[in-house]
């Protein structure tokens, strides 16, 4: 089996656009894409970008799109506006879509409404979702041609959206036009799913599926209080459908999961996934609200602990896309895939701990202007047997799959 992080060299490509950056989902809302344009001030400072291909801005086409969504989401997409919304028509369309503009006078209404909150209609989301999607099809192609070992789109991993509407943030699934593309050449491709929601939407698109195993790592707490944390979905039970029964594996955690523990479940279960599936390709959503002190996530991974999967998976030398996806507080967000590109390229033992001066400094004042914040130790029983519960379950799973 594998050996954590070895010293040889990948071709490694890494996709940016900063179109992306601009982009503003509103002055409350938990999604910021401006965490990528500091991720990438950071990868730039570092002298990371000498040690890597730069893939050439190219945004999906409309057509590109409609290999996974349908024609009427796609008009939807390209022709809303927060203007447009106002006037008729579109305004039902868009709401069947999950997609709106809020109503300061009908605070989170019910039903569809509430879901305006999550996918506003904000201005350039045709663009956006084009640039975001463009860089996963490109980064996919870039390991279809054999040109790249590994390629890298951290605006990318936009893992809740459906074909016919938007979910969780996300509008365009660039996951899974990218493993659509990666299925054009490669016989199986393996997805994990490292971000704290589950990956629900990619999991629903393939779920029948042989040649496409999902994995998805995710809190689950359907008992609180009030809510289900975000989606509901995705409990050890749900292993796929047909063809695709036990190609579906679904991990749920409780919160407050810690670096040991979770790698007490990914290595082996991982190990196990490489080698009864063998995939011909990885495709890893490197969601960062994971971590600890996330806005939205209730885990306690640090930035070494959630790079260890990256630096785990790639030590199987498979074709590895590397995206993006979750993340909410911004300077967690942007150390982490900073120091997973340093990974991809084998320099994550070269890069100091000092935050250079790279204009977002000022971030990083609350983890003392150190690329690795501390995850604070917390005491207490470990509940080890509940992880040996989740692990069980996860290979009991793994054992149905054909060698
Ligand atoms: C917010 O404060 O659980 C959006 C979203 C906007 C601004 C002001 C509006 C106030 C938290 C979240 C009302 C907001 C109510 N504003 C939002 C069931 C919900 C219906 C909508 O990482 N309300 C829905 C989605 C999740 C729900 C998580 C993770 C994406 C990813 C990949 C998506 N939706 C309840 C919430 C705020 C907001 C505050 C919010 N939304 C937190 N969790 C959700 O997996 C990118
Ligand atoms: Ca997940
Ligand atoms: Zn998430």
């Amino acid at each position: 089996s594998a050996s954590c992080g070895d010293g040889r060299k990948r071709r490694v490509c890494y996709y940016y656009d900063p179109g992306i950056a601009n982009v503003d989902y509103g002055a409350d809302h938990n999604m910021v894409p401006r965490r990528v344009a500091m991720a990438h001030a950071l990868v730039e400072k570092y002298g990371l970008l000498a040690d890597m291909e730069r893939l050439r801005v190219r945004p999906a086409t409309e057509a590109e799109l409609r290999a996974f969504h349908d024609d009427a989401y796609v008009r939807l997409l390209r022709d809303i506006t927060p203007d447009a919304y106002h006037d008729g028509d579109l305004r039902d369309r868009a709401r069947a879509c999950r997609v709106g503009v809020p109503d300061p006078n009908e605070p989170e209404a019910g039903g569809a409404g509430a879901y305006i909150y999550d996918n506003p209609v904000i201005d350039g989301l045709w663009d956006y979702c084009l640039r975001y999607a463009g860089g996963s099809l490109a980064a996919a192609r870039a390991l279809v041609d054999g040109s790249s070992d590994i390629a890298i789109n951290w605006s990318g991993g936009m893992h809740h959206a459906c074909r016919g509407k938007a979910s969780g943030f996300c509008y365009v699934n660039d996951i899974v036009l990218a493993i659509q593309e990666l299925l054009k050449h490669f016989e199986r491709v393996l997805y994990v799913d490292i971000d704290v929601h589950h990956g629900d939407g990619v999991e629903a698109h393939f779920k029948r599926e042989s040649r496409v195993m999902t994995v998805s790592f995710h809190l689950y707490d359907i008992d609180r209080r009030g809510d289900k944390f975000f989606p509901g979905t995705g409990k050890a039970e749900d292993v796929g459908e047909g063809d695709g029964k036990y190609y579906t594996l679904n991990v749920p955690m409780k919160a407050g999961m810690d670096d040991e523990r979770y790698q007490q479940l990914f290595r082996p279960i991982m190990d196990e996934v490489m080698e009864k599936f063998a995939p011909d390709a990885v495709v890893l959503q490197c969601g960062a609200d994971s971590l600890y002190g996330d806005r939205l996530g209730e885990f306690r991974l640090s930035v070494k602990g959630h790079a260890g999967c990256v630096s785990y998976l790639r030590s199987f030398n498979v074709p590895l896309l590397l995206l993006g996806g979750g993340g909410y507080t911004v300077n967690h967000v942007a150390s982490c895939w900073c120091y997973e590109t340093a990974v991809a390229v084998g320099k994550e033992k070269e890069i100091s701990d000092e935050i250079p001066f790279h204009g977002y400094e000022h971030y990083y004042k609350d983890q003392g202007y150190k690329l690795h914040f501390t995850v604070p130790k917390k005491n207490g029983n470990k509940k080890d047997d509940l992880i040996d519960k989740i692990k069980q379950d996860a290979l009991m799973n793994l054992a149905m799959l054909k060698p």
